[in-house]
């Protein structure tokens, strides 16, 4: 049965005369070798657009933290995108700013959202100094509108504006980035996240809250304004969204709610283990495609490497307050944990001011580690901290890669903080009494007098 809107579209396709025609020029350019091989692919083969999909009827749109939605609109039945790369004065957090390179006003650009099936056409306006292109990562589309500088296409030159236009034959989560002068232009943050919904949602595609989500690095000198795309290593700043905790808005869902994370990464030299606390989940997809439920398995930590995204996708069933982080212990740690002398062990004490004549850099707090208590570390300006933020017991030790999941037994907006979880009563670890200590049978033993020469142990008689 025809629509009266597939009718309409038919009609509007028709008047616009070559779409046809460019859409089958387009499909004769890929053989349909994936059908039959995932039943859920739909194929290159069916390059004919449909109408333009409607986010909140034909698809529940995704949320960026942090970030936003392209707007697009409808001309003559596709649709129609503008993004401008520009410089960009961008937060990473409050009290640290830098200048990066962006899109529309944002780093990292917005997310382009549509559905398989959709025809588009992407305007780029190049406002940059220099050439650039975008790449569409891992989405089909004819060779031409690849986005590669000198392979596929003329760069973009400052003040020029190009024209990308293909129909999306698949779905999924993919990336855009530039793909000139890729370790500058990246480093300096041009780059974002694409979403194409299916065309026909089955029900196990339903979530309650669609989340997608950047991962990226930076190496901005302490009080610098620009991020340095030179480096090769010892990034420090780790960002999602380019965003640092405390900066990264935390994740609100409902307890039950059925929750899908799209992560991509595009940092320039390191691969993510991204780990739930209170939960598992399952990669449900990659940029390669949807991963068939056979083939699932549940996990807590799942490696996003450089150029890849994974979707993922969990039942918030545990209320509370729960980190979803970088494992890689570096990449939750902001601008200064990084290059410092090791001080372990060494007692700074009322010394320290003498200490820090001698070791350049040298603050009393790393002769325990990072942990300040709690305390607003003074930093130089335009600058962060090593760790986190306050939490409502303390001292955050993390930052960088770092954002929360809130899970609430009733919640307003999810894109609104709801603030700090409220702990039912004695479900809190707290510090022990002698009288449970004792009760327990814990036997504590008091710390020996240190002695001025350490104990050798005797040498050992050879025989
Ligand atoms: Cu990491």
């Amino acid at each position: 049965m025809v629509s009266r809107r597939d009718a309409l579209f038919a009609t509007i396709a028709a008047a616009g005369g070559t779409l046809a025609l460019k859409q089958s020029a387009e499909a004769a350019q890929r053989v349909p070798s994936h059908k039959g091989w995932d039943a859920r692919y739909s194929g290159p083969e069916d390059a004919k657009a449909q109408p333009p999909a409607q986010p909140g009827t034909d698809y529940s749109p995704v949320w960026t933290p942090n970030g936003s939605t392209l707007p697009f609109t409808v001309v003559d039945g596709v649709k129609v995108f503008h993004l401008t790369a520009e410089e960009v004065d961008h937060e990473f957090t409050p009290g640290f700013r830098a200048k990066c390179w962006g899109y529309n006003g944002a780093v990292h650009g917005p997310t382009l959202e549509v559905a398989e099936g959709d025809r588009v056409r992407i305007y780029v306006t190049n406002k940059l100094p220099a050439a650039t292109t975008v790449h569409w990562h891992g989405v089909f589309l004819p060779n031409g509108m690849d986005g590669v500088g000198g392979l596929t296409q003329p760069v973009i030159r400052p003040g020029e504006t190009y024209r990308y236009e293909w129909t999306f034959k698949q779905h999924g989560t993919f990336m855009y980035h530039s793909h000139h002068d890729e370790m500058t232009q990246m480093a300096l943050g041009l780059m974002g996240m694409i979403v194409v919904h299916p065309r026909k949602p089955s029900a196990d595609y339903r979530v309650d809250h669609d989340v997608v989500m950047m991962l990226s690095e930076w190496l901005i000198p302490i009080g610098a304004s620009r991020p340095n795309p030179n480096a090769m290593s010892e990034f420090n700043v780790l960002t999602i969204n380019a965003r640092v905790f405390p900066g990264t808005a935390p994740i609100v869902c409902k307890q039950g709610d059925r929750i899908r994370i799209r992560i991509g990464n595009l940092s320039a030299m390191d691969h993510h283990a991204i780990h739930l606390h209170g939960h598992y989940f399952r990669v449900t997809a990659t940029d390669g495609g949807h991963v068939p439920d056979s083939a699932q398995f549940p996990e807590g930590t799942v490696l996003v490497s450089v150029g890849s995204t994974r979707d993922i996708e969990f039942v918030a069933d545990a209320l509370g307050d729960w980190p979803l982080h970088c494992h890689m212990t570096h990449h939750v740690m902001n601008q200064m944990g990084h290059g410092l002398p090791n001080l372990i062990g060494i007692n700074g004490g009322p010394l320290g001011n003498q200490v820090q004549k001698l070791v350049p850099g040298y603050m009393d707090m790393g002769s325990t580690g990072m942990d300040m208590e709690g305390m607003q570390m003074q930093v130089p300006k335009n600058s962060i901290p090593m760790a986190g933020g306050p939490g409502q017991f303390g001292g955050i030790t993390m930052g960088g890669m770092f954002t929360v999941l809130k899970v609430r037994e009733t919640i307003g907006d999810r894109t609104k903080d709801p603030g700090w979880y409220k702990h039912p009563e004695g479900t809190v670890a707290r510090k022990a009494t002698a009288e449970e200590l004792a009760k327990d049978g814990i036997v504590l033993k008091k710390a020996e007098p240190k002695t001025a020469e350490p104990k050798t142990a005797e040498p050992k008689k050879t025989p």
